[in-house]
């Protein structure tokens, strides 16, 4: 089990300016920010980093989206990284997340939920390494 995940706060929620009150709920919650930037996502970078999910329906539409706006990455520590951000942020559709969760307080709709989160050990590690070198994490 590793300590780590990787989230982004994805473009709804940086133009609804809610970047601040979410990043204020991952350190409340306990996570440590071990690397951070502002930044956007090309087409080509979204549907590389989105890989995974080319043969899915929606994927063209995430693809369009997660390039449409600027976005924060960034990498977290706390033990248990990966579940606890999970649980921390809630289901994939807001409708169905939990209250008090980020999704249920910040997203607009199933795409466009306001954050990313790992959803194991090994894809935390590629994603993390997908915007950051060993040099900025500290
Ligand atoms: P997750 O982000 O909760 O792990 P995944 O199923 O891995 O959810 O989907 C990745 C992302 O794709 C979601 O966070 C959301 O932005 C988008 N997505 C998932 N399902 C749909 C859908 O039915 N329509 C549009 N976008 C979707």
């Amino acid at each position: 089990m590793s300590n780590r995940t990787f989230t982004m706060i994805k473009p709804d929620a940086m133009r609804n300016g809610h970047a601040g009150a979410i990043l204020d709920k991952i350190i409340k919650a306990g996570f440590r920010v071990v690397a951070l930037k502002q930044t956007k996502l090309s087409e080509e970078k979204a549907g590389a980093f989105y890989e995974v999910h080319k043969e899915r329906p929606f994927y063209g539409e995430l693809v369009s989206f997660m390039s449409s706006g600027v976005i924060i990455a960034a990498i977290l520590e706390k033990e248990n990284a990966v579940a606890d951000f999970r649980t921390l942020i809630g289901a994939t559709n807001p409708a169905q997340a939990e209250e008090g969760t980020i999704r249920k307080m910040f997203a607009t709709s199933v795409g466009e939920n306001a954050v990313h989160g790992s959803d194991s050990d090994e894809n935390a590690q590629i994603e993390g390494s997908f915007f950051f070198s060993g040099l900025e994490q500290f």
